[in-house]
C-alpha cells in the first residue's frame, strides 16, 4: 500500500484539525448520530488518543465507541479523479461514514485502510464525514485483553467480579490509549492509477539489480527511472515489471542511508518511491547487513507522549532519532505494534534498523497466573476457551507486508510479543502465521518472534523451529533475582548456554530494571538509577562473553503510561529516558557503551 503523496498527478490533503467529538453512551448507533451533526459535541484534535485531552477518569478510561465528526469538501475541478479517503491508524476498530452513509469498516488500530469516495461526494461544502472508533479489546482482537468487568487492571490483588462499569483489561503493559492516531487524509489519482509498487534489491559486485512490480488499475504505459540523489537517473525501465540496474550503487547502511528516488510514471499518474537498496541475511549465528555482521544496539520502545497518547508526535519522533544517534544506538523494535508511516520513512532517512513488530502482543492468557481473565487456568491456543486471533492476526500481517515491504530499515519480522510459544498449540498456531510472512515478504527477510521469559527453554519454545533469530526478553536481576545480581547472572549464562545449541543468533529484545528519576543511593537499591547501571552492566558483561549473541535492545528508550497497577508508578519507569526524555544515569552509561561498540563487526575482533 503507497503512503500518500503529492505528485504531478496526486492531489493531497490533510483533515489534521480539530474535530467535533462525543462518547458514546450506548445510543449512538440506535440514534444514527453519523446521519447529523453531533448534538453537545467537544472539540478534540485529530491526530491524537484521546484519552489524555480531557479530565477526569471516566473519559481516560471510557470503554466502546467515541464519535468523531467534520465536515469535508473536495474542489470541483477534481471531479474527473478518483477520490480516496485515507485513515493511518484508528485505534482498534472504526466505522467510517459519508453523509450518513457507512463506507468502511476496519478491525486493528495501528495499519492504514482507505475507501473511494469519489462518487459519494456532494457539491458543496457539507458533506459530512463521521468516524466512530471503538476501543474495546478482547479475545479475538490484537492486542488482546480481558473480557471481564473487573477493576483490578494489572493490580493482581483485590481481584475479583465486581458490579462495575465494563472495563478493558489489557493483558499487555501499555495504555490502552484510542481515537484517531494518525492522520486522516484524503488524496486524489487518475482514474487509470498506479495501485502499488514492489521493490527487491539484489547486489551483485559493486552493482546494484532492482526487480520491480507495479500494480496498475486501467489503460496506460509504465515506465520507471532511478535516480540517485543528485537528481542524475542512473536507470530506467519500461513496463509494469522489470529490473532496475544501477551501476556503483550507493548502498543504504545502517547511520549511513543513502535513499534513491524510484520513479513511476503509468499514464498521467506520477508516484515516485524512497528507495534505500541494502541485502539483509542470516548466516549460521551472524546477522548480515550487506554482507557483514551487524551487531543491535538500541530500544524496545513505543509511540508514547504527553499529552498526544499515541498519537502521531513528528517533532518528538525527531528528537527520539537525535538522542538514539547521540548514544552510538543503532536500531529498534516497533513493540508492540507498527509505528506510524512518517516514523518509517523517517528511519529509512536517517539509518535506523528496525524490527517490525505486528500488534500481536498479550497472545498469553498465564500473565499473572491469569490475572486478567478471571485468574482462569485456560490455555492460550485452546481451541475453545483460548485465543480467537490467527485469522485476524493473517490479516495485520498481510497489512503490515504491504505497508513496510520497501523500507530499507525494516530488517526482520516480528511476529508477536511474548506470546505463550510454549504452550500446547503454540507451533501449530504460529507456524502458519510464519509461512504466511515468509510468502508475502518479496524481500524474505528473517522473521522472528519476541520470547517470554516464562518457561521458555529452547526444548519448548516454538521459536527456536520456527525463528530465523531468536528475540530474547529477559528480566534476569528484576523479576527475576532482584535485587541480587550475581544469582541472576549465573542463570542468565545457563540460559544461553542452552540457546547456543540451537545455532541460532540471538538478540536480547528487552531487558531492563524500573528506576524512579531522581531516586538516588551509595548502596544500588531497586528503583534507584544506581541500581539500573549495575542491573544493566551485569547483563551486558555476560552478552559481550557469547558470540552468537548479536544484539542490545534496552527496554524501554523513555518512561511509558500503562494501566494503573501496583508496580506501575505513573506508569512503566523502565526508560533510560524520562517520559519528557531527559536522561536517567544509565542513558550515559549506555552512551559510552554504545560509542565504542561498531555497528559491525563487534563479536568478530577477538576471534
Ligand atoms: C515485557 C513486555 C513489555 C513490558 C515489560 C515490563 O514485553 O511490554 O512493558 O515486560 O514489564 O513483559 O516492563
Amino acid at each position: 500500500m503507497l503512503y500518500p503523496i503529492l505528485t504531478p498527478s496526486r492531489i493531497l490533503s490533510d483533515l489534521s484539525g480539530v474535530w467535533d467529538f462525543k462518547l458514546d453512551n450506548g445510543k449512538g448507533f440506535a440514534e444514527k448520530w453519523y446521519k447529523a451533526p453531533l448534538e453537545d459535541a467537544m472539540t478534540m484534535p485529530v491526530p491524537a488518543s484521546y484519552n489524555d485531552l480531557k479530565e477526569g477518569i471516566d473519559f481516560r478510561d471510557h470503554y466502546g465507541w467515541v464519535f468523531y465528526q467534520r465536515k469535508i469538501s473536495v474542489p470541483a475541478f477534481l471531479k474527473s479523479q478518483r477520490i480516496m479517503l485515507r485513515c493511518a491508524a484508528v485505534t482498534h476498530d472504526a466505522k467510517v461514514y459519508l453523509n450518513g452513509e457507512l463506507i468502511c469498516e476496519h478491525k486493528g488500530g495501528f495499519l492504514p485502510f482507505e475507501a473511494e469516495i469519489s462518487d459519494r461526494l456532494t457539491d458543496g461544502e457539507d458533506n459530512l464525514l463521521t468516524i466512530a472508533v471503538n476501543n474495546v479489546i478482547d479475545y479475538t482482537t490484537l492486542p488482546v485483553g480481558g473480557k471481564s468487568n473487573m477493576l483490578s487492571g494489572m493490580t493482581g490483588i483485590g481481584d475479583g467480579p465486581s458490579e462495575g462499569k465494563p472495563q478493558n483489561n489489557p493483558n499487555f503493559d501499555f495504555f490502552n490509549y484510542c481515537g484517531i492516531t494518525r492522520p486522516v487524509k484524503i488524496y486524489t489519482t487518475p482514474r487509470d492509477y498506479i495501485d502499488d509498487i514492489t521493490v527487491v534489491p539484489a547486489v551483485k559486485g559493486s552493482d546494484a539489480e532492482l526487480v520491480y512490480a507495479v500494480d496498475t488499475v486501467g489503460e496506460g504505459s509504465c515506465r520507471v527511472e532511478v535516480f540517485d540523489r543528485e537528481g542524475s537517473k542512473v536507470a530506467e525501465a519500461e513496463g509494469t515489471s522489470g529490473v532496475l540496474k544501477i551501476r556503483n550503487v550507493h548502498l543504504w547502511q545502517p547511520l549511513n542511508a543513502y535513499l534513491y528516488d524510484i520513479r513511476v510514471t503509468f499514464g498521467e499518474d506520477v508516484y515516485t518511491l524512497p528507495y534505500g537498496v541494502r541485502t539483509v541475511r542470516v548466516e549460521g549465528t551472524k546477522f548480515l547487513i550487506n554482507e557483514k555482521p551487524f551487531y543491535f544496539k538500541g530500544y524496545g520502545r513505543h509511540e508514547d507522549t504527553f499529552p498526544n497518547g499515541r498519537g502521531i508526535n513528528l517533532p518528538m519522533n525527531t528528537k527520539d532519532m537525535s538522542i538514539m544517534k547521540w548514544q552510538g544506538a543503532n536500531s529498534f523494535r516497533t513493540s508492540h505494534y507498527p509505528y506510524s508511516e512518517e516514523m518509517m520513512r523517517l528511519c529509512d532517512e536517517e539509518g535506523f534498523v528496525l524490527i517490525d513488530e505486528t500488534t500481536a502482543v498479550g497472545i498469553n492468557l498465564q500473565f499473572g497466573g491469569g490475572a486478567n481473565f478471571n485468574g482462569q487456568k485456560v490455555g492460550t491456543f485452546d481451541p475453545e476457551h483460548g485465543v480467537q486471533t490467527q485469522e485476524h492476526h493473517k490479516d495485520v500481517i498481510r497489512d503490515l507486508i504491504s505497508r513496510d515491504k520497501n523500507y530499507a530499515c525494516v530488517v526482520m519480522w516480528s511476529i508477536a510479543n511474548e506470546p505463550d510459544s510454549a504452550a500446547e498449540g503454540a507451533y501449530e498456531y504460529f507456524a502458519p502465521l510464519y509461512a504466511l510472512a515468509r510468502e508475502l515478504d518479496p524481500q524474505k527477510r528473517p522473521c522472528t518472534l519476541v520470547s517470554v521469559q516464562m518457561n521458555t527453554t529452547p526444548q519448548t519454545d516454538c521459536s527456536s523451529r520456527l525463528s530465523d533469530v531468536i528475540c530474547l526478553n529477559r528480566y534476569y536481576g528484576w523479576y527475576f533475582g532482584a535485587p541480587d545480581l550475581e544469582g541472576p547472572e549465573k542463570a542468565l549464562r545457563a540460559e544461553l548456554d542452552q540457546w547456543r545449541e540451537i545455532g541460532k543468533p540471538v538478540i536480547f529484545t528487552e531487558y531492563g530494571a524500573d528506576t524512579v528519576m531522581g531516586l538516588h543511593d551509595t548502596t544500588p537499591v531497586m528503583y534507584t538509577e544506581e541500581y539500573q547501571v549495575d542491573y544493566y552492566k551485569m547483563n551486558n558483561k555476560v552478552f559481550d562473553s557469547y558470540d552468537f549473541v548479536v544484539g542490545e535492545q534496552v527496554w524501554n528508550f523513555a518512561d511509558f503510561a500503562t494501566s494503573q497497577g501496583l508496580l506501575r508508578v505513573q506508569g512503566n519507569k523502565k526508560g533510560l529516558f524520562t517520559r519528557d526524555r531527559k536522561p536517567k544515569l544509565a542513558a550515559h552509561y549506555f552512551k559510552e557503551r554504545w560509542r565504542r561498540i561498531p555497528d559491525f563487526g563487534y563479536k568478530e575482533k577477538d576471534r
